[in-house]
């Protein structure tokens, strides 16, 4: 590892990206995580940023070697929802994107790798309960998909050309610092904000849709944690299951009325509710423990309230 390490985050105006940014430059300094996204955002003005498209190779390669980086943040992806309108798109983005920083790590012009992957690599005939890290999986949407395809290509090139590249499964996040991204899992960011404007919320999944979701300070935390774990702990090198908490639509809307006694929630399932479906209601994080000594913070209470304290101010 250099001594000071140079950090590019690709995607970072996205929801994780956004937070993940703020995070890495606490610990890492301003000038050493340069933020990178397909558009200019005003994250260009709390430190270096970069207009970038991640499908663009040279452009990619171009930025890494000006910045002199040595390690990828690849957050840049089509979500669930997003990608079955775009299926095309979101499969070339997910993969080319995948590739073009794999090759990197490849070519040794960077040392690490963090990609994300998602519950969405789980199908309709995988366990849904407490779903092991090893199982059936057969997923159903794009996204899924690209994800499942994405994480044989991370242990290939691993174990082919020993490049370091880490990866979690992660589940639905849900943050006050960042909007959702066009995922099945935004209707627990959008019920937030519904509740405080509005004291009602429509969702679009069914009430008792049992969905694996985290907060997002723990999986910023799980995230910085595994990039920063001794190689040798990283013995998952397809991606490591990762777990919060579970719950459903009316599960967090009984956890909201505590603070907004008179909110109300009604239902009206769209198409999303079938990818949703496709999906485990929990997972089994012990290999993420047992390796890197994951635990998570957050129960369905804390989260709440943190989200309430700060979405009111
Ligand atoms: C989505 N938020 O809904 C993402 C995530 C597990 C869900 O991958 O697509």
């Amino acid at each position: 590892m250099h001594t000071k390490d140079k950090i590019l985050v690709i995607g970072s105006s996205g929801q994780i990206g956004t937070e993940l940014v703020h995070k890495l430059r606490d610990i890492y300094g301003v000038d050493n995580v340069i933020a990178s996204d397909i558009k200019n955002t005003n994250q260009a003005k709390e430190g270096p940023f970069e207009v970038a498209n991640v499908m663009d190779a040279h452009q990619l390669g171009e930025v890494v070697t000006r910045h002199n980086v040595n390690q990828v943040y690849l957050l840049a992806a089509l979500l669930s929802a997003t990608a079955e309108k775009m299926p095309k798109l979101g499969w070339e983005l997910n993969m080319q994107g995948l590739f073009n920083v794999l090759d990197l790590a490849k070519e040794k012009i960077i040392e690490r790798i963090y990609w994300p992957s998602s519950i969405a690599v789980f199908g309709p005939n995988t366990p849904k309960n407490n779903t092991p890290q090893f199982t059936v999986m057969e997923p159903s949407t794009v996204y899924g998909i690209s994800k499942q395809a994405g994480e044989r290509w991370c242990e290939y090139y691993f174990h082919k050309y020993n490049v370091d590249v880490r990866s979690l499964r992660y589940p639905g996040l849900i943050g006050w610092q960042s909007a959702p991204g066009g995922g099945t899992t935004d209707y627990a960011v959008h019920i937030f904000h519904e509740a405080i404007k509005n004291k009602t919320y429509e969702c679009f999944l069914s009430e008792n849709t049992t969905l694996p979701m985290m907060y997002m300070p723990d999986a910023i935390k799980a995230t910085i944690e595994i990039m920063q774990a001794d190689a040798d702990k990283v013995k998952v090198r397809s991606s490591y299951n990762l777990a919060g908490i579970s719950f459903s639509p009316k599960e967090i809307a009984e956890e909201i009325k505590k603070h907004i006694p008179d909110f109300s929630i009604s239902y009206k399932p769209d198409s999303r509710q079938q990818i949703a479906d496709s999906w485990p209601q929990s997972i089994d994080a012990s290999e993420a423990s047992k390796d890197w000594g994951w635990k998570p913070e957050y129960d369905l209470k804390r989260m709440t309230d943190d989200m309430m304290k700060n979405l009111k101010q």
